[in-house]
């Protein structure tokens, strides 16, 4: 837990008010300022163990770094990020960081902070704008390129598979860059070999409930089991297993699973041979966003695209790798 506060603002209950986090460290001699840099940062929700390790660094990297950060939690809304942005520029912050849950409607909040002179790092998810001017970088993942991983392993654990191989896509939240670029990198990377398709794919929020259900429907609707599941996220992947083997299935042996993020629990159950292959998405994003803050604050340039190494894991390596899982 980071210095200021024992309290998780990931922890509060949907429709309480927006949890505000306010932590101060003492001040470094990195930037200019003389005095600890205010970074005001608006986290997207808590809706995975993904996000969770993503909040923690950032807690922790702002205790370490000596910066003074407060962290609002916006629960899945928009509105409420955009809500807690305008109180970042109205207090006067030095920097403002976000992870924006969804890709459109981002304009009009960035003017208001570009007009006030306050930077903006965008971190995690991408953002639909026109005018790049608007962020001074983005830091995070290549969710594409995850998409394409994801479906080199399916091509590489189908290549004796005549076909047609059925497979079913618990998609992550509408709308949000993860889902929409690993579902798309997905389906340009599969569109090598038609008899691979996709036969049902539907929302279910990046969470463990409703990958749990949304699987369970998709199991009832199809007249024959899948041959494959893609979450695009673990907690989805984890829930689905468990409506999988309700449904007397299974996972990993009568339904090959591939879901991203590589939480210690996906390790788990790849060790198990549960889930098959996990491409990595690395939440540990804390160090590189203070990094970013003083550098900007030291009127450095940074580069407009700052994206974390990552891997692919596949049962074969699961219990030599578990022990190493950070998140
Ligand atoms: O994959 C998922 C989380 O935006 C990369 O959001 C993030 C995604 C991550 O809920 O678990």
């Amino acid at each position: 837990m980071s210095a200021g506060s024992s309290r998780d603002p990931t922890a509060s209950a949907a429709g309480t008010a927006v949890p505000r986090e306010i932590q101060t460290a003492p001040p470094d001699d990195s930037g200019k300022l003389g005095r600890p840099i205010v970074l005001g940062f608006s986290q997207l929700g808590s809706e995975s163990d993904w996000r969770r390790a993503n909040t923690k660094s950032i807690q922790e990297a702002a205790a370490e770094a000596g910066m003074t950060l407060t962290l609002e939690n916006a629960e899945q809304s928009q509105e409420k990020q955009i809500e807690a942005i305008r109180s970042f520029i109205k207090s006067k912050v030095d920097v403002i960081a976000f992870a924006p849950v969804i890709q459109s409607g981002w304009e009009p909040i960035l003017k208001e902070a570009k007009q006030a002179g306050i930077p903006v790092i965008l971190t995690d998810r991408a953002v639909d704008v026109q005018d790049s001017s608007l962020y001074v970088t983005f830091i995070g993942s290549d969710f594409y390129e995850e998409g394409v991983k994801a479906g080199k392993y399916l091509l590489d654990k189908m290549r004796d598979k005549p076909g047609p191989v059925r497979i079913v896509e618990l998609a992550g939240t509408v709308g949000s860059s993860p889902s929409i670029d690993r579902g798309q990198g997905f389906r340009d990377t599969i569109a090598s070999r038609p008899e691979l398709t996709i036969v049902r794919s539907a929302p279910a929020d990046f969470t463990f409930e409703k990958g749990k259900t949304v699987m369970a429907d998709f199991l009832r609707k199809e007249k024959e089991p899948p041959q494959v599941l893609f979450a695009h996220n673990d907690d989805m992947a984890l829930g689905a297993i468990e409506a999988i083997e309700e449904a007397g299935l299974k996972p990993g042996k009568d339904i090959v699973i591939i879901s991203v993020d590589g939480t210690r629990k996906a390790f788990e159950m790849m060790a198990k041979g549960k889930i098959n292959s996990v491409v990595e998405c690395n939440p540990l994003l804390g160090p590189m966003i203070m990094q970013a803050a003083k550098e900007i604050m030291q009127g450095r340039t940074l580069p407009k695209r700052i994206a974390p190494p990552e891997s692919v894991f596949t049962e074969e390596m699961a219990a030599k790798e578990v022990d190493n899982r950070k998140y």
